[in-house]
């Protein structure tokens, strides 16, 4: 995780089965991301010994839930015979509870997943469009929504039980932040980045943004530029495990200065 790109975010730090967590949560116009910091040396895939974060929404934030069609996402390392370890997309229906089995892969997977191993422990990342492909399987936020969500975490094939509350009816509410200044004022269902405008002079001659990818293993920042209608689009940067952000541009736009951080930390 770059500092760059978490610093801002809201943390948590809690023990959920005498495992140490840290999550923090944020959003920018496009994504919520989540990250979970698990204290465990091992990251495990398999039938014998798993390692497994399940998210799950309150999606309308009535306090109700799960309903169906309340958003799920899930990082397995098990996710059954003849499934891959990873990142799955997935929904509740009515009435079922969490990690019973009656949850369900949505129809279109949205967003990503990524569970490395660091010296601090595993950490698991996620970035989820606020604006998923289907109502009834996603949430769909706006800036100023809030979204109620819960955590449950097996580690080592032993649940080590949920946050905020072992009541899996009870979730933590999360408020989407705005998007910064001059991004557009609802999110776009497609689309990305934290956008930071360079101009000279007053015209713009193009905007330089930071960009996660959206592969499992290009889930680092890049530096990108577009003109300002928008197009085209071209990357600057591409360096696998580290972090390029906050580009800014110099007054006549021909030198570009940025951050840099190794990623994952
Ligand atoms: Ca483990
Ligand atoms: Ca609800
Ligand atoms: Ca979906
Ligand atoms: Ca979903």
């Amino acid at each position: 995780m770059g500092p760059g790109e978490w610093e801002g975010a809201s943390k948590a730090r809690f023990t959920l089965g005498g495992v140490e967590v840290t999550l923090w949560v944020m959003n920018d116009h496009r994504y919520i991301y989540f990250a979970l910091l698990v204290d465990d040396d091992d990251l495990d895939t398999g039938p014998d010994k798993v390692d497994r974060v399940i998210f799950y929404f309150d999606s309308d934030a009535d306090g109700v839930g799960p309903e169906q069609g309340e958003d799920m996402f899930a990082w397995n390392g098990f996710p059954g015979e003849g499934r891959e370890p990873g990142y799955y997309d997935l929904h509740t229906m009515e009435g079922s509870y969490i990690f019973s089995g009656s949850a369900v892969l949505d129809s279109v997977q949205d967003g990503v997943g990524k569970a490395s191993l660091t010296l601090q422990g595993i950490f698991f990342e996620f970035s989820k469009p606020l604006v998923g492909s289907s109502p009834d399987e996603d949430f769909q936020l706006s800036y100023g929504d809030e979204v109620g969500f819960a955590v449950r975490l097996s580690i080592d094939s032993y649940d080590r039980g949920m946050w905020p509350s072992s009541n899996y009816a009870e979730f933590a509410l999360y408020e989407v932040a705005s998007p910064p200044s001059g991004a557009a004022t609802t999110p776009p269902p497609t689309g990305g980045g934290q956008p930071v405008t360079s101009s000279g002079g007053g015209h713009a001659v193009a905007i330089a943004f930071s960009k996660r990818g959206e592969t499992l293993d290009d889930l680092d920042s890049d530096l990108w530029v577009t003109s300002e209608s928008g197009a085209p689009v071209a990357r600057l940067s591409r360096r696998s495990g580290a972090d390029e952000y906050q580009p800014s541009a110099s007054d006549d736009g021909s030198v570009i200065a940025f951050s840099a951080a190794p990623y994952p930390v």
